[in-house]
């Protein structure tokens, strides 16, 4: 993993919606600091729109608002940004690689699979996955092991009321997801690079935590297949990486599986992977953080201890040492 950076490009709004009064008002900080951002953007209207709208609304998504934190909200990165600078190795190591590679990737028809030490498996279209429940819009922090972050408004519902209904068994203990694994459409899974198919995991009580969710969309429109179309974990208080994208398996285990990150290097990234600004990843500190999308001279802030949910995952820990954690 590497970190690059290269100058964003600020996009002003043509017509008004939540999310847009927002980058305004950043665009306005923007002005204050530096005039020529703002003119710059005047230009880029369209491109925004046409970013944005490209991808369908989904329908009946409500505002979770326990998750519309005022002061994440002034916070939130710009989708262009979201959607621009990825990790999803599937498809290149470079950020800009993704969205590129990823166009054609076939989130249609797709088929979940939730198995293993469960009472009620089953192979679900996505359609059907989803069904039972409500959509949620929550504001999350999102902090990637490279040391830069981002605020995503997601649209999903929490993990845990998939896993109610499934039934893990007395001896479940973990949860495994898998990406797709299929060469001809994700270039780099005929490298050798990383163990395919992606797979990442939880301990079953992190994964029945309110706040480990399962995304479909991001500002209110489906995902971007850059972003993990059509299905995501996105797991707040762990560094990007435990996030998985694409999901096609659901899978609850009795032993935890080797993750793919951990098989690459299981002392930069290992199994647990919660932020803590007090321990260094091997080859760089995580004390502080960039702020993706916040212009040509990034900004950097302190990064939180679990990313800033502390308060709410602390508890799941309470018996281990934190370093041990990482
Ligand atoms: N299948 C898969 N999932 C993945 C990755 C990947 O390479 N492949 N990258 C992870 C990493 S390192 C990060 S930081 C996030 C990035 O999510 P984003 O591109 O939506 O910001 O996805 C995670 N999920
Ligand atoms: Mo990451």
């Amino acid at each position: 993993m590497l970190l690059k950076t290269r100058p964003q490009h600020p996009i002003a709004s043509s017509s008004i919606t939540p999310e847009q009064i927002y980058w305004q008002r950043r665009e306005f900080l923007a002005a204050a600091s530096g005039a020529l951002l703002t003119s710059m953007g005047l230009g880029l209207d369209s491109a925004w729109a046409a970013s944005s709208k490209a991808y369908p609304e989904l329908p009946q998504v409500k505002p979770n608002p326990s998750f519309q934190d005022a002061e994440l909200k002034k916070k939130l990165t710009r989708f262009e940004d979201i959607s621009s600078y990825n990790n999803f190795y599937e498809f290149g190591f470079d950020k800009d690689e993704p969205k590129k590679n990823s166009q054609n990737l076939k989130t249609k028809p797709w088929t979940v699979k939730v198995h293993g030490l469960v009472d009620k498996p089953g192979s679900y279209l996505l359609e059907d996955f989803i069904k039972p429940y409500a959509l949620e819009d929550r504001i999350y922090r999102f902090r990637c092991v490279e040391a830069w972050s981002m605020v995503v408004p997601w649209v999903g519902f929490p993990l845990r009321l998939l896993l109610d209904q499934a039934k893990p068994t007395s001896k479940a203990k973990f949860v495994t997801f898998k990406t797709l694994y299929d060469p001809t459409q994700m270039p780099m899974q005929m490298s050798r690079s990383l163990d395919w198919p992606y797979t990442e995991a939880l301990r079953l009580d992190e994964a029945m935590h309110d706040l480990s969710f399962l995304a479909v969309g991001v500002y209110g429109r489906i995902l971007p297949n850059q972003n993990g179309a059509p299905l995501r974990l996105v797991v707040p208080w762990k560094y990007g990486y435990k996030s998985i994208k694409s999901i096609v398996s659901i899978e609850l285990t009795a032993e935890r599986p080797k993750t793919t990150w951990e098989l690459k290097a299981p002392d930069e990234y290992p199994f647990y992977s919660n932020v803590l600004p007090e321990v260094s990843h091997p080859r760089w500190s995580q004390k502080t953080e960039r702020i993706l999308g916040s212009g040509f001279f990034s900004k950097r802030q302190e990064t939180l201890p679990y990313n800033g949910y502390e308060a709410e995952v602390a508890s799941l820990y309470k018996e281990f040492d934190r370093r041990k954690l990482y």
